[in-house]
């Protein structure tokens, strides 16, 4: 369980790391599983676009940036259905969403590959997957050491204060935040070992550099939420998703249909 002081700063700040969720045997399984997802299933083009790369990265970092990325892993591998689950990690989540019940919502690869992993732009993941409220939780699963070199996550604290902010958006670019006001430069590094889980809320501001190490850097993302929080639109919408603490409350304006898919 979570102490009182990660709570806290949880809530201070708006992300937090939890050391070693994965024990050594879980991780080599996940890890194993994922190069089998990497080499056989996944897209290796799919590197964020748009004008904000000439911002944060010189032509040679532009011309090989490459991002590998795939969703909902737990449809091709055992490993990554046993990790969804994992009761430490949903009981913290339950904490700090302070709620009984928490359901998964999402997973998504993002493998930066040796010396040329894409970086990512300051953004909230709330235009992905919009949602009524803040009651949602990504987790980034650290299959691998992270660090600056390899290009870690990192976070302005405080902005999930700041809500739901407005993206740039477009047919041409990847959603994002005004490069001049929210710079990666002022970001905080959050540097974790393979097993730890960063966990950040659906509105706090974050973004990473390129991978200028000489190998991968694999995080996946999971997206938790307090069922009570509906989705409005985007990744994953339609499916109810598998509840991992707690038993599913009713909500209004919200039932599963005779498909296993929600009504209306
Ligand atoms: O993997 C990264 O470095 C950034 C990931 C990210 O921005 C996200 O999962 O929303």
């Amino acid at each position: 369980m979570l102490t009182k002081e990660q709570i806290a700063f949880y809530h201070e700040n708006g992300y937090l790391r939890i050391e070693q969720v994965y024990d050594p045997a879980e991780l080599r399984a996940m890890s194993e599983e994922l190069d089998y997802i990497i080499q056989n299933f996944a897209n290796w083009g799919a590197a964020w676009r748009g004008p904000w790369r000439k911002v944060v990265m010189n032509e040679e970092e532009d011309s090989k940036a490459t991002l590998v990325a795939i969703h909902e892993m737990q449809h091709y591998a055992a490993a990554w259905t046993r990790a969804l689950m994992n009761q430490r990690l949903a009981d913290s989540l339950g904490q700090l969403l302070d709620s009984e019940c928490v359901e998964m919502h999402h997973m998504t690869l993002h493998a930066k590959p040796p010396d040329a992993g894409a970086p990512f732009p300051m953004h909230q993941d709330l235009p992905f997957y919009p949602h009524v409220d803040g009651r949602y939780l990504d987790t980034l699963v650290h299959v691998d050491d992270a660090d600056e070199v390899s290009g870690c996550i990192k976070f302005l604290p405080g902005t999930h204060k700041l809500g739901k902010l407005t993206h740039i958006l477009g047919p041409e670019t990847s959603p994002h935040l005004p490069t001049d006001q929210f710079r990666l430069e002022d970001a905080v590094s959050v540097p974790a070992k393979a097993g730890d889980v960063v966990v950040f809320s659906i509105w706090t501001v974050h973004g990473s550099n390129v991978n200028h190490s000489g190998k991968w850097r694999r995080i996946v993302r999971i997206g938790y939420r307090d069922p009570h929080n509906l989705q409005e639109r985007g990744q994953a919408m339609g499916r109810p998703g598998i509840i991992v603490k707690g038993v599913r409350p009713k909500v209004e304006g919200q039932q599963i249909n005779v498909y296993g898919n929600w009504t209306g």
